[in-house]
């Protein structure tokens, strides 16, 4: 597969494309939507799917890609995140030119104003790009669940001899106004670009559809360092990619869209698949897909693994107790080290290292890692964050009024319940 032509005028191929771009995932995010969920960590490092982080997606869609040069940009509480990037993803190896290297916010004012927007992350780490002499600069969010050959992108951006191309997805236009919104032309090039618009341009002749920015952008590196630094020479600018640099390159140069369809990995009879697992409905909602029989994202594709750091634990057990038949998990995942013993989990994802005790029942819940169920528990539609311990016949999930004293629940019934609402301070355990 041919990516188009490089200034020697040779074939350029997309493993030439991939090895010689440099990807930084924006990891600052507060993720603030998802509650309690991210009061000790970002939503990158959020898990996700029994054994996965949320960044894991975009780190794998990289390697996958044979993208090995890679920057995470952290702000916001990273010692999670930078722990799982130490610990899980330094297979890269530095004598193939790969790596992973943490770009943490340092000038560090308060909470708000450590990098300012993602323009200013992406210029703060400036020299570490130069350094790289990378061809194209891929810059990507830690926040989405999708499987993404940017491959792809990277030979139609080059093909197209664009100086920035933008990834794009339909999406319904009610919910347009949370994007960046473009309108195209016939030949994908961007002609307007408005972030998170009041009233969204709909896509012609599909007046409930818009196309959105997927918050995906590769430039061309020489390209984006000069737009940076005259963007970080603004006083107007807000340092952004979506409100202040996209809209001025549109009049002016090269910008392509590129859509998902194109470039996303996965069954090409299914949807394409891009998830914001931001408020705690859609992460339940994304967890809860899992269970059904073919999911929308298939995580047994091995030809497109997504990686993670992992524990060495022994398999989940199940102990079923013949009197009562129960001590079974049915449309469920249940990850390494949990022992379901003498409980029922329906339609649930279980992490590491869960106990569930006797006569428990699970039912439609996103069970965290080291969490403990005592017998006679009921837990339905919830969300339990790492190490909450249930003891003896708590029942939540069935009383909403009683459950909001407690705990936090959202408009369409899913429970959080971490540790501190049980009552169980961090220092304590
Ligand atoms: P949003 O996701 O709303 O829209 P933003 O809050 O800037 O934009 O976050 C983009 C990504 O950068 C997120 O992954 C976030 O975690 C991270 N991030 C934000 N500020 C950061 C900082 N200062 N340092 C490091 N990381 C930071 C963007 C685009 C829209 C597009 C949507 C698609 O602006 O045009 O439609 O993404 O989701
Ligand atoms: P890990 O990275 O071990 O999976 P978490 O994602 O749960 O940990 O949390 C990240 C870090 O935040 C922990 O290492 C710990 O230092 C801190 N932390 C987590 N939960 C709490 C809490 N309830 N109170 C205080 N600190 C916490």
């Amino acid at each position: 597969l041919q990516g188009g032509r490089g200034r020697s005028n040779d074939p350029r191929f997309v493993s030439h494309l991939t090895r010689h771009t440099y990807a930084i995932i924006l990891a600052g995010g507060r993720g603030s939507r998802l509650k309690q969920l991210t009061d000790w960590r970002s939503k990158p490092a959020v898990p996700f799917a029994g054994k996965f982080r949320i960044i894991d997606f975009t780190l794998s869609n990289c390697v996958n890609s044979g993208i090995r040069q890679i920057g995470v940009a952290t702000q916001y509480k990273a010692q999670s995140l930078i722990r799982h990037l130490q610990r899980g993803w330094s297979f890269l190896d530095g004598r193939f030119g790969e790596f992973i290297e943490i770009m943490p916010a340092q000038q560090q004012i308060d909470e708000t104003h450590w990098y300012q927007g993602t323009a200013d992350a992406v210029f703060q780490n400036l020299d570490m790009l130069r350094r790289s002499s990378a061809e194209h600069i891929l810059i990507l969010s830690g926040d989405h669940i999708y499987k993404m050959d940017y491959g792809r992108m990277i030979a139609a951006h080059v093909a197209k001899g664009a100086d920035l191309t933008v990834a794009c997805i339909e999406v319904p236009i009610k919910e347009a106004s949370a994007f960046g919104v473009m309108a195209v032309d016939n030949e994908d090039r961007v002609v307007s670009f408005a972030e998170k618009p009041e009233t969204p341009e709909p896509i012609p002749g599909h007046p409930d559809q818009a196309l959105a920015s997927m918050g995906i952008y590769l430039f061309n590196a020489q390209y984006l360092y000069e737009q940076l630094i005259r963007d970080s020479g603004d006083p107007e600018s807000s340092h952004d990619f979506g409100k202040d640099i996209i809209p001025r390159l549109i009049a002016r140069d090269a910008v392509f869209a590129h859509r998902f369809a194109h470039s996303c990995v996965g069954s090409p009879t299914q949807e394409p698949y891009w998830r914001d697992v931001g408020t705690l409905d859609a992460y339940w909602q994304a967890n809860m897909e899992q269970t059904k029989v073919i999911p929308e994202l298939n995580l047994y594709d091995e030809d497109w693994p997504i990686w993670t750091w992992q524990e060495q634990l022994p398999p989940a057990k199940f102990v079923f107790d013949w009197d009562d038949r129960r001590g079974m998990a049915v449309d469920s995942l249940v990850a390494g080290g949990s022992i379901i013993s003498g409980a029922t989990i329906r339609r649930s994802m279980l992490f590491q290292r869960v106990r569930a005790h006797t006569h428990a029942l699970i039912e439609d819940s996103v069970i965290l890692s080291n969490v403990e169920i005592g017998r006679n528990c009921v837990l339905k539609r919830v969300i339990a964050d790492k190490r909450c311990i249930f003891p003896e016949g708590c029942v939540i999930g069935v009383d909403p009024e009683a459950d909001r004293q407690r705990f936090h629940v959202t408009a369409s019934g899913i429970t959080l319940v971490t540790p501190e609402m049980l009552g169980q301070p961090y220092y304590a355990q």
